[in-house]
């Protein structure tokens, strides 16, 4: 393949990085990048997934940006993966739509007086993908299928894509200080005391695959809201990187959704199976060998609370500042009715007021990270009610719910109260004596940490979860996901 003009759908494979860019004529950004990229695949080989790098993994490579052809499907080693550099196409005649510059042509470079603000963004978003990749990394060792397995691959070199995609951003926009924070990004760790990632969520553990799951359907979802705002901004690199990024990131939830619905299927299955029908018969489930379903629901109550926190507080000025800015926009900006600059809007955010939870009306502008939050939870509970629907088709009396978003927070209005999830405000006592009814308990790590045995032979699956309904690039359910290389 030959070189590319910036914003057509094909990708040059002739230089060491693939792309959309046109950096085989962008000899600057080019040698900086092939200089970064010693850095990451040393990184990738010590904090990527342990003990597979030179297993062949049936992965998709992303080689156009054209939406009815966009990926290939083959046998990689991950190390040799093409992490690729991929904007979506350009429109020439797009603009600014939101904030004091609206009506404005889309910026191509960026503006002086937003460059921190701008820098910020784009390494808060890219901080976090080698994070989850870090978080992942022990995972493969437990995978309960090579189909789960591949697909724990497939977000992990994706997640990498998307590091790449905000270090050409730095490389390419942000000079000296960009080069600084790209290195910056592969030498903070997640969970590390002195070097941690930047959000939160980043530095919690995934211990086991309910927890993964948990984490694609929840964490990935935050993803794609932030992804969906920095996609409008007026920074046209940012908006077409983020938009090729959310193409693939769908997979990632996808994995999720899919993943908890067939631990509950598996479970739901083996109740009826075994004439169980009080789910809270837990001693009883569990030795069935299967996750029982209020186990389940404290996983989501954990995963969905720290994935609120990544919103950052209701009322934030910071998130004004890039809505007025034109830096980064609001879930369908474009879709939405209104004048996009908030001139007198207001939002209902809800608060901590004396000693109660009310709604009350903020001016909209600084009521942005609330808006997104709430877009979030719309978003998080059309799978829940998935996961409803299979549970009551096996007539088991039991439902999923999210938590109160008072629940157990660590940023914004409720960091400093104890909410049950039901959303009432508790003593420490009370929080005390119902924490292991409503999070997961050291005895609930233990026991799946205890269900999580490989299973590794071709067609088969854990006996803790269903198998998939169809497979992945339709392979037929007895397909050889991964290649294992015990080496
Ligand atoms: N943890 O005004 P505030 C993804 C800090 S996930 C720690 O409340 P703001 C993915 C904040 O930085 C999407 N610190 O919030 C998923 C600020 O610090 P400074 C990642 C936090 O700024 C799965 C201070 O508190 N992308 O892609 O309005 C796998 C006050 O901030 C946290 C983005 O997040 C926290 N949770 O909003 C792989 C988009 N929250 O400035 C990938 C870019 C807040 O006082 N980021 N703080 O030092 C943003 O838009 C915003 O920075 C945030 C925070 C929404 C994160």
């Amino acid at each position: 393949m030959t070189a590319t003009q910036p914003g057509s759908g094909a990708v040059d494979y002739s230089t060491k990085i693939p792309n959309n860019v046109n950096l085989a004529s962008d000899g600057r950004v080019l040698k900086a990048l092939e200089q970064w990229h010693p850095g990451y695949i040393d990184w990738w080989m010590a904090m990527g997934p342990e003990g597979f790098q030179t297993s062949d993994v049936y992965l998709r490579t992303a080689v156009s940006i054209d939406p009815k052809g966009w990926a290939k499907f083959d046998y990689v080693k991950m190390p040799e993966y093409r992490w690729g550099i991929l904007l979506a196409p350009a429109d020439e005649s797009r603009r600014v739509n939101f904030g004091a510059h609206k009506g404005e042509k889309a910026w191509q470079e960026v503006p002086g007086e937003y460059r921190a603000m701008l820098r910020r963004l784009i390494v808060i978003q890219g901080d976090t993908e080698p994070a989850s990749v870090e978080q992942q990394r022990h995972l493969g060792k437990t995978a309960p299928s090579l189909y789960d397995m591949r697909n724990l691959f497939q977000v992990n070199v994706e997640e990498g894509r998307h590091l790449w995609a905000m270090v050409y951003l730095l490389h390419k926009y942000f000079g000296k200080d960009g080069r600084e924070e790209a290195e910056g990004l592969l030498q903070r760790r997640s969970g590390d005391a002195d070097r941690p990632r930047m959000l939160g969520a980043f530095n919690e553990a995934t211990p086991d695959w309910l927890s993964f799951f948990m984490f694609t359907y929840f964490t990935d979802r935050d993803g794609k809201m932030q992804l969906e705002s920095l996609a409008q901004s007026g920074f046209d690199p940012l908006s077409r990187t983020c938009r090729f990024m959310l193409t693939e990131e769908a997979h990632h939830m996808f994995v999720g959704e899919t993943g908890v619905g067939r631990v509950i299927e598996r479970t739901c299955a083996a109740m009826r199976a075994a004439g169980i029908e009080d789910p809270y018969d837990i001693a009883r489930v569990r030795a069935l060998g299967v996750i029982d379903l209020p186990t389940i629901q404290k996983k989501a109550n954990l995963h969905y609370a720290l994935s609120l926190d990544l919103f950052g507080s209701e009322v934030s000025t910071n998130a004004a500042n890039f809505y007025s800015a034109g830096l980064k926009g609001r879930f369908n900006e474009t879709r939405i009715e209104d004048d996009h600059q908030l001139t007198g809007a207001t939002y209902p955010v809800l608060k901590l007021v004396g000693s109660e939870i009310r709604r009350v009306e903020e001016p909209a502008l600084t009521a942005i990270n609330m808006r997104l939050r709430d877009d979030y939870t719309r978003d998080c509970q059309g799978g829940v009610n998935r996961w409803n629907k299979i549970i009551e088709k096996a007539g088991i009396k039991f439902e999923i719910r999210l938590p109160h978003v008072a629940f157990n927070r660590a940023i914004g209005e409720f960091r400093s109260i104890k909410a049950s999830p039901e959303g009432e405000i508790v003593s420490e006592a009370e929080w005390a004596r119902n924490r292991d009814r409503w999070l997961p308990s050291e005895d609930d790590g233990a026991f799946i940490a205890d269900l999580m045995r490989p299973c590794w032979e071709r067609g088969q699956y854990a006996p803790w979860i269903a198998p998939p309904k169809i497979g992945i690039d339709n392979k037929p359910g007895d397909f050889e996901y991964v290649k294992i290389h015990r080496g």
